[in-house]
């Protein structure tokens, strides 16, 4: 987005996006499907049946508040054991599923994504509530492309709180303001728009109020759509 300002001396600047913030799951890997297929089988053995539309509300949130979300839903008790149980459980399924991922499971439209980014000096950050999110990008081979990455071991607070955008942006010494933040999640459009950030959604339109921008996939993010986002001269 292009911000046009008057400055302290009363002259007319234009203010660029110059800074990229993607999210992992569900943005840049199909890995959403395999986080939803292991809370599952976690909720199953709470005795609960977890739909779509319960999924949707885990997307973006830390592992611990999404099993918290889970034994709220079952009207489970359970104990301190039997919570950490759960939660490697669940992550053991995980870590199976994603095990043979490769460049060929990064979605459409992502890595061209990135190269235009990286070519016309864009900032390039990862910003995910995840904490296998280094060895993921690791197996699609894109972590070069990262400046930096922020990822569930580096934030003490969850989407839809700003804290993992704030922290990619200082990193990368860019400003809010001119930081684009790509989420599939409804948790961190909300923080990225508490973060002052432009915010663009991937998926489903009638899910995403707070965006600014919306598009089904990266397939539909192009060079003249990054160049608008970006207002990149062309
Ligand atoms: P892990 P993102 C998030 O990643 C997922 O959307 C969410 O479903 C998951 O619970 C969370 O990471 C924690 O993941 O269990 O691997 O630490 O979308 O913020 O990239
Ligand atoms: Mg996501």
């Amino acid at each position: 987005m292009e911000f046009s300002k008057i400055n302290n001396n009363g002259n007319l600047f234009m203010k660029k996006n110059n800074c990229a913030l993607f999210d992992l799951d569900g943005v840049i890997v199909n890995t959403a499907k395999y986080h939803y297929l292991a809370w599952k089988k976690t909720a199953k053995h709470l005795g609960y049946d977890l739909t779509p539309s319960d999924n949707e509300q885990l997307k973006g949130i830390s592992r611990a508040d999404s099993l918290d979300k889970i034994i709220e839903w079952s009207a489970s008790k359970v104990s301190e054991q039997e919570y950490k149980d759960l939660m490697q459980a669940k992550n053991n399924d995980y870590l199976i599923y994603i095990e043979s991922i490769s460049n060929e499971d990064t979605l459409a439209g992502v890595q061209e994504a990135l190269d235009f980014l990286q070519a016309h000096g864009i900032k390039i950050g990862l910003g995910s509530a995840s904490k296998n999110a280094l060895p993921i990008l690791d197996k699609l081979n894109l972590t070069s492309y990262f400046q930096t990455i922020v990822d569930g071991n580096h934030v003490s607070r969850s989407k839809p709180d700003p804290e993992v955008f704030i922290k990619g942006c200082q990193a990368l010494n860019a400003r809010p303001e001119q930081t684009v933040v790509f989420e599939d999640a409804t948790a961190g459009i909300a923080a990225a728009k508490k973060a002052g950030m432009t915010a663009v959604a991937l998926g489903d339109k009638a899910l995403f109020h707070q965006a600014d921008f919306c598009y089904p996939d990266f397939t539909t993010i192009d060079a003249k759509e990054l160049t608008k986002l970006f207002s990149i001269n062309s």
